[in-house]
């Protein structure tokens, strides 16, 4: 099976969970990522690298065996199944890992929303209202959500898996300064949330991944 993932030249949680979800478990993949002319093409037509058009012009792709799909969710459930990150045959344990992934989705959707007025004062305000209201209440539920799990810190059962990928990079983002107006020390209040951060950044195959591709912890 040859499999090579599309994404931007960045550690973006949307690429990182299925990124991890394979390396974590020893699955040769081609990490793609466009820049440069393939980027300007990519953004101009929607071409990829492999000359198929991306389905909704939007990365990240994962490409199969010369076969493409697209959407976060749909890639990372695809090789957290490869990987074993994501179940195979346990549909309510699936649904429980779904909710996570697409309250990710939720909150990078209001965080985009965001940062989106060119006028500073509006940016500034709205990023207020997200840091002081949005994330706050989005990151309750998920540190309820994450305490009532009481098998591990992680979200669902016993072990690690594609939900806990995606929000600890999405965290990893939201806590990185490099969003205007969001606090680096927003998770402060959320014990849960910061456990299973501490927890992953542990991970040698993770700690591993960031060192040989990124040259540090990030
Ligand atoms: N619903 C899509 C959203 C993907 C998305 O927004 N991708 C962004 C990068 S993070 C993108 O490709 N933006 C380029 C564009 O929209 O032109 C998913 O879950 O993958």
């Amino acid at each position: 099976m040859k499999i090579t993932l599309y994404y931007f030249k960045i550690p973006f949680w949307r690429a990182e969970v299925t990124r991890l979800s394979l390396y974590i478990s020893d699955i040769p993949f081609n990490d793609h990522r466009i820049e440069g002319d393939e980027y300007d093409e990519f953004k101009k037509t929607g071409k990829l690298p492999n000359g198929k058009i991306a389905p909704f012009k939007q990365l990240p792709v994962l490409e199969v065996d010369g076969k493409i799909f697209a959407q976060t969710g749909a890639i990372a459930r695809y090789c957290g199944k490869l990987s074993g990150l994501y179940p195979k045959d346990d549909d309510y344990k699936s649904a429980l890992i779904d909710q996570i992934i697409e309250a990710a989705q939720d909150i990078n959707f209001l965080v985009t929303l965001s940062g989106r007025d060119k006028d500073p004062e509006k940016k500034k305000l709205e990023r207020e209202i997200l840091t002081t209201r949005h994330l706050p209440k989005w990151f309750q539920y998920l540190e309820n959500l994450n305490n009532q799990n009481d098998q591990s810190v992680f979200f669902v059962g016993k072990y690690l898996t594609i939900a806990d990928l995606a929000i600890w990079r999405l965290l990893g983002w939201l806590t990185s300064g490099l969003l205007d107006g969001v606090p680096m020390n927003i998770l402060e209040p959320y014990e849960r949330l910061k456990k299973l951060r501490e927890e992953i950044y542990n991970h040698p195959k993770v700690n591993e991944w960031m060192m040989k591709t990124y040259g540090k912890i990030i």
